[in-house]
C-alpha cells in the first residue's frame, strides 16, 4: 500500500441475485475486500473467481465483517437467510425492497439483536450499478451518523442519498418514485394502444412521447409547491374546469380507436370530483387530496 492509500472497508453481501451481482461486482471492481453467500451456492462462483470469499453459511459471512449488506427478494426472505446469524455489533444495510413498516420492523428487530441499521431503496436496475453517468442512486435512511460512518463504501455501486432518520423513509421514497413510475407506463400504454391499429410506426410516436413526459415532469415542482403553501390555484395555467370539459374527447377518441379507457377512468373520476367540490380554478392538485384515506 502506498502512503497515501487508504484501507478499503470490507463488506459482507448476502443474497446474489442480479442486484446481489451488480453490487458484488461493484466493490470488487472498487478493490473492497468482499465476502458472499447467496442460498443457491452455484451463483457465487463466478464472483469467487473475480475475488470473493464465499461463506459456507449466512451466520459465517454475517461473523466475517462487521458491515453486513442484504439484497434478497423481499422481507420474508431477510428473516429467513439472518434468522440464524448472530448480528451482535454488525451494521445491517438492507437493500431488498420492503414497505416502510416492513423497514421500521426490521430497524427495530436489528436494534433488538445488537445490530446498527440503515434501509435501503434502490433506484437503478442492475446495469446501472458500478455506473455513475447512468443517473442510479440508493436512497439510505435511519441513524444519519451511521450513515456518514458507511457513505463511502456505500457509494462504490451507486450515488447514496440519504433521506432521514426514519427507517422507513428510503423505503416510503423508494415505493412512492416507482408508484410515479407505473402511472407513467400506463400513460404510455394507453398512448401506443391509440395508435396500435393505425398506419403510424410505434417507433415514430416514442420520442415525441418521451420529450413531452419530460416537458410535463417539471409540474411536480408546481405540485409540491401547491401543496406546501394550501393554495391549489397559484400559478394554475390549465384549469380543472377546462381540463374535465375535455376529458369526453379523451374517452370517445378511445372508443373510435377500439380501446379500453380502463387506466383513464379513474384518474378523470377523480378530477371530475374534485370540480364538483368547487375546484374548477385548481389544477390538478386536489387530486392529491382526494387519494388520501
Ligand atoms: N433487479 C431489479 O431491477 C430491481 C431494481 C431495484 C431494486 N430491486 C430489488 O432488489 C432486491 C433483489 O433483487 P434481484 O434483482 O437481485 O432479485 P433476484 O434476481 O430475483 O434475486 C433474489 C435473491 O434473493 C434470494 N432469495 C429469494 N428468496 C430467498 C429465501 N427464501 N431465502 C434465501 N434467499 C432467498 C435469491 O436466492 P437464490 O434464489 O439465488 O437462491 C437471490 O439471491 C429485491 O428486493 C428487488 O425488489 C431489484
Amino acid at each position: 500500500m502506498t502512503q497515501n492509500a487508504v484501507e478499503k472497508t470490507s463488506v459482507t453481501l448476502l443474497g446474489l441475485g442480479a442486484m446481489g451481482h451488480a453490487l458484488a461486482r461493484a466493490w470488487l471492481a472498487a478493490g473492497h475486500p468482499l465476502t458472499v453467500w447467496n442460498r443457491t451456492p452455484d451463483r457465487a462462483a463466478e464472483l469467487a473467481r473475480e475475488g470473493a470469499r464465499v461463506a459456507g453459511s449466512a451466520a459465517e459471512a454475517v461473523a466475517a465483517n462487521s458491515l453486513v449488506v442484504v439484497c434478497l427478494l423481499d422481507d420474508a426472505s431477510v428473516d429467513e437467510v439472518l434468522g440464524g446469524a448472530d448480528l451482535t455489533g454488525r451494521d445491517l444495510v438492507n437493500l431488498t425492497t420492503s414497505t416502510p413498516a416492513q423497514a421500521r420492523a426490521r430497524a427495530e428487530w436489528a436494534r433488538e439483536r445488537g445490530a446498527r441499521y440503515l434501509d435501503g431503496g434502490i433506484m437503478a436496475v442492475p446495469p446501472m450499478i458500478g455506473v455513475p453517468e447512468s443517473g442510479g442512486y440508493v436512497f439510505y435512511s435511519g441513524s444519519q451518523e451511521l450513515f456518514e460512518q458507511h457513505r463511502q463504501t456505500l457509494d462504490v455501486p451507486a450515488r447514496s442519498v440519504h433521506v432521514g432518520e426514519d427507517a422507513g423513509h428510503a423505503a416510503l421514497h423508494d415505493v412512492a418514485l416507482l408508484s410515479a413510475m407505473y402511472g407513467m407506463f400506463a400513460g404510455a400504454a394507453h398512448a401506443f394502444a391509440l395508435i396500435r391499429k393505425e398506419d403510424i410506426d410505434p417507433a415514430s410516436l416514442a420520442p415525441l412521447l418521451a420529450d413531452w413526459l419530460v416537458a410535463m415532469a417539471s409540474s411536480v415542482h408546481q405540485t409540491a409547491d401547491q401543496l406546501r403553501g394550501g393554495d391549489y390555484t397559484k400559478g394554475v395555467v390549465s384549469g380543472l374546469a377546462m381540463q374535465v370539459a375535455g376529458t369526453p374527447t379523451f374517452l370517445s377518441t378511445a372508443e373510435e380507436q377500439g380501446v379500453s379507457p380502463e387506466l383513464l377512468s379513474p384518474y378523470f373520476e377523480l378530477m371530475r370530483r374534485r370540480l364538483a367540490e368547487g375546484g374548477g380554478e385548481e389544477g390538478l392538485t386536489g387530486v392529491v387530496d382526494l387519494l388520501v384515506r
